[in-house]
This record gives structure tokens, C-alpha cells and sequence, in this order.
């Protein structure tokens, strides 16, 4: 399906990058909500939540899901989606935390995948796990492809009834050690979905804009922020992921295609309850 309007996520957290890479990574609950209302105000109506512990090391606690979850709420209205993967190495449990919090959206992670020299661990059996887990708590699944055999886990999960199209479906491209941020990949991926699946990509690094700009060309969604990248322009950081959402969004409407508000976003989640 060919959208009109675009939905911007934004990846304000993350886990994998730091304050000592760059200083406007949020790392507190207020801190996070202003970065979110920012980012909602710069035209993202999902924010994709990862939260940090007081020394800013990640964490998928409940206690700091909800804290964090609260302040976003009392700043702005946006679909909170939160983390399911957490950081590299995580027990799966621990990774569960934030689906306690009444979230609208949560990650689902769909395959094993090389994530730099590490291994980001997503078993069948674990993904099966945290499909129904996400569907018990009547939470909208995003489900994250980070390499091409992901599709078919995808459709593996739904022919045993855990997930129910139309899916939301994130190409999580660049990763490095996983399938890379070209165009090529990106057209073949769309090419496997049905049209009926929304779907939107989030690029890593120096390839976060153009990939966002081929899939606001596509029809698709884009996800931008700095869990994905930190930088605006080649050595020149970005001032929190705010700045990255006003840049896609403002080429988003120069084809056409305006930023969906939340409340849009949550009539289409309607029709993607598992
Ligand atoms: N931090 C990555 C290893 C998710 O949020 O569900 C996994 C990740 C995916 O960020
Ligand atoms: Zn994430």
C-alpha cells in the first residue's frame, strides 16, 4: 500500500551509543521526554524507546521503562514503542521489561543477525516467546528484518498464528556485519512484503538519509535518530535526534507526503491488533 502520509519514528536512545560519542544522547527520564516532545514537535509520532540506568548503562527495567514512559506522556502525545531487543547480550527476559508498561507498539526482533563483532541472539523459540508475550499485553508488534531470511521467520511466526498481518516492518539496514544499506536490498525487501504490510527502514549511520529518502520515494516509513546515527553531516553531530526528524520531515513533505500525528498512526495500529 502505497502510503500518503509518512510516519517518522524516532530512536532517541538507543543502546549502543554514549554520552562519550556524543553528548546529546538522553539518558534520563526527563531528559528523554524532552528530547521526545522535541522530536514530536520536528514531526515524529513514534518514539522507539530504549532506556538507560542512572550511570547511563542500558537497561530494560520496568521501573526505568515506566518512569521514562510517564514523563514522555506528560510532555507530548506520541505512540511509545518500546525495545525488545535491549542491548547485545541481554538475557531474553530482562530484554521483556518495557511490555509491562502499556506501550502501544514493541519490537520484535526477527532472526540472529552479526551485530559488529558481536552476536545479537534472536532464536525462533525466543522470537515465538516474545510474539506472544507482545500479543497477551494487546501490544502492536514491529517487527525489526535485519537480514533477508528474516522474511522468513516472519512468515514462519504467522502461519503458526502468532502474528497477524498487516505487519509493521522496520528494515533495519547497515548493520555492520549484516545486510547493507543499499537501494538494491531495500527494493527487495519491499518487493517480498505484501501491500497491505506498512513498512519503513532505519538506516545505520552515514546511510540513515539517503535510505530515508529512497523509502519516503518508495511509499514507505523512516525511522532516524541517534540510536541509529549520531551524525547530521559528516563530522558534524546532531544536537539530539530532533534535528534528524525535522530534516526528514521536511523532505518527506517536499514529495508529498506529510508527517502522520499520532493520533493517525494509532487509527492504523487499530487494524494491526494481533
Ligand atoms: N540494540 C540492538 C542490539 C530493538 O530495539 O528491539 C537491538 C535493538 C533492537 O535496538
Ligand atoms: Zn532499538
Amino acid at each position: 500500500m502505497a502510503a500518503d502520509g509518512i510516519v517518522i519514528t524516532a530512536a532517541i536512545v538507543g543502546a549502543e551509543v554514549t554520552r562519550e560519542q556524543s553528548p546529546y544522547v538522553p539518558y534520563t527520564a526527563q531528559e528523554i521526554a524532552t528530547e521526545a516532545k522535541r522530536c514530536a514537535d520536528a514531526g515524529a509520532a513514534v518514539i522507539h524507546l530504549h532506556v538507560r540506568d542512572a550511570q547511563g548503562k542500558p537497561s530494560q527495567d520496568e521501573a526505568l521503562f515506566r518512569a521514562a514512559i510517564e514523563a514522555i506522556r506528560a510532555e507530548c502525545d506520541v505512540v511509545i514503542q518500546v525495545s525488545t531487543g535491549g542491548a547485545v547480550g541481554m538475557a531474553l527476559e530482562e530484554r521483556l521489561g518495557g511490555l509491562r508498561c502499556a506501550p502501544e507498539m514493541a519490537t520484535l526482533n526477527c532472526g540472529s543477525v552479526n551485530f559488529g563483532d558481536d552476536v545479537f541472539a534472536n532464536s525462533l523459540p525466543d522470537m515465538r516467546k516474545v510474539a506472544r508475550r507482545i500479543r497477551d499485553h494487546q501490544i502492536v508488534p514491529e517487527l525489526e528484518l535485519y537480514e533477508v531470511g528474516h522474511l522468513d521467520s516472519v512468515r514462519l511466526l504467522e502461519r503458526e498464528g502468532l502474528l497477524t498481518p498487516p505487519h509493521w516492518v522496520q528494515f533495519v539496514l547497515g548493520v555492520t556485519g549484516a545486510i547493507g544499506a543499499r537501494e538494491s536490498v531495500l527494493r527487495f525487501f519491499v518487493s517480498e512484503l505484501e501491500p497491505s504490510n506498512h513498512w519503513g527502514v532505519a538506516a545505520v549511520g552515514r546511510y540513515q538519509l539517503p535510505m530515508a529518502e529512497l523509502a519516503i520515494g518508495l511509499g514507505g516509513h523512516v525511522r532516524v535518530g541517534l540510536e541509529d546515527n549520531l551524525y547530521l553531516e559528516r563530522g558534524v553531530l546532531a544536537q539530539g535526534s530532533a534535528p534528524l526528524v525535522a530534516r526528514v520531515a521536511s523532505l518527506a513533505r517536499s514529495q508529498g507526503r506529510e508527517p502522520l500525528t499520532a493520533a493517525h498512526v494509532r487509527l492504523r495500529l487499530a487494524t494491526s491488533q494481533n
